[in-house]
């Protein structure tokens, strides 16, 4: 299907669903790519994990701490360019020229960097959400098969719409889109996505007014995303125990029913599949039960950079998708 045609079918199924299905987005070489770059960011949270508890590790290296480690482990997140390394090369966030260089180099994969922006995903992209569009976030979300690390509550994600956690910070929103693509073939027992078809429409404007609550403090504490610091990380564990109890009960929440007037609708996909989402759509995802990886690779769009007011810096990133954009 050519750009035009995909580009007004998928407006429309946002429009009308909160979602777009676009099977076969991925070129097989493509899919292989990024199930490489998985599977490495996998392997060195391992190793980063074992190095940090590791009595020996008091070196410049480890005091920077590992790139990817015991959080991407317990969350299932894996931020390409985690949200601490961010903080120490600020110009990461803007710079397109220097986060190709960097999102380009060991142990991430020039391919992926040209599949965000060089690729019939690009143009997707700036179709639907128009030319000042920026790469807002990249990350995978990884659910090791069941007993191999990690609980099976923390690879569910409960109820949410991505961007609850702007309800009442001091954001300037833009409205997102997530490239949620399918890395393995995903069903209801390894955890596939859940939709609320049509919920989109339901949910409250992102707003400056009221206080961020605690769940979606969560959220952007999980994302690693740049936050004004307010939690102490005991209150942070004792929010992480509360999420994990809820969300076993919040996958068939009667409350998250009635807001959206209509029946969850689980996605089970082949692998390759974008499932394209509305930032407002509600969604979740159960456990992982299968002996085997659930992986997807979730890069995340807005049409504009979203910044906090107050200090004008990027949320999380804002690479623009167009090389000669200037994003503000
Ligand atoms: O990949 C999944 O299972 C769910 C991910 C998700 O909902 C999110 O990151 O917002």
């Amino acid at each position: 299907m050519d750009i035009a045609s995909l580009t007004s079918r998928c407006r429309d199924e946002l429009e009308q669903n909160g979602f777009a299905l676009v099977e076969g987005l991925l070129a097989a070489k493509e899919l292989e790519e990024l199930q490489l770059e998985a599977n490495t960011l996998y392997e060195l949270a391992q190793e980063g994990q074992a190095t940090a508890a590791s009595p020996a590790a008091s070196g410049a290296s480890s005091r920077a701490g590992p790139a990817w480690g015991a959080d991407a482990l317990a969350s299932c997140i894996f931020e390409t360019l985690p949200g601490h390394r961010l903080k120490q090369a600020p110009a990461l966030r803007r710079d397109a020229a220097a986060y190709r260089q960097r999102r380009s180099a060991w142990p991430l994969h020039a391919g992926v960097w040209r599949l965000l922006f060089r690729s019939r995903l690009t143009e997707l992209v700036l179709a639907l959400l128009g030319s000042g569009a920026v790469l807002l976030n990249d990350q995978y979300i990884l659910k090791p098969p069941a007993g191999a690390g990690g609980s099976a509550s923390a690879s569910s994600f409960a109820w949410h719409h991505d961007s609850d956690w702007c309800r009442g910070t001091d954001v300037a929103y833009q409205p997102y889109l997530s490239v949620w693509c399918a890395l393995d073939d995903t069903t209801t027992a390894n955890g596939c996505l859940v939709v609320r078809p049509g919920s989109h429409r339901l949910a409250a404007a992102c707003s400056p007014e009221g206080q961020q609550d605690t769940a979606q403090q969560g959220v952007l504490q999980r994302q690693g995303w740049q936050s004004p610091p307010v939690q102490s990380t005991q209150q942070q564990q004792q929010q992480q125990r509360q999420q994990q109890q809820q969300q076993q009960q919040q996958l068939c929440c009667s409350e998250e029913e009635q807001e959206s007037g209509a029946p969850a609708l689980a996605l089970e996909v082949p692998a390759g599949t974008a499932i394209i989402t509305s930032d407002r759509l509600l969604h979740a995802s159960g456990a992982n039960c299968t002996q085997h990886f659930r992986r997807a690779w979730m890069p995340q769009f807005s049409a504009g950079a979203l910044s906090w007011r107050g200090t004008g810096l990027p949320v999380s990133l804002a690479i623009p998708l167009r090389p000669s954009a200037n994003v503000s």
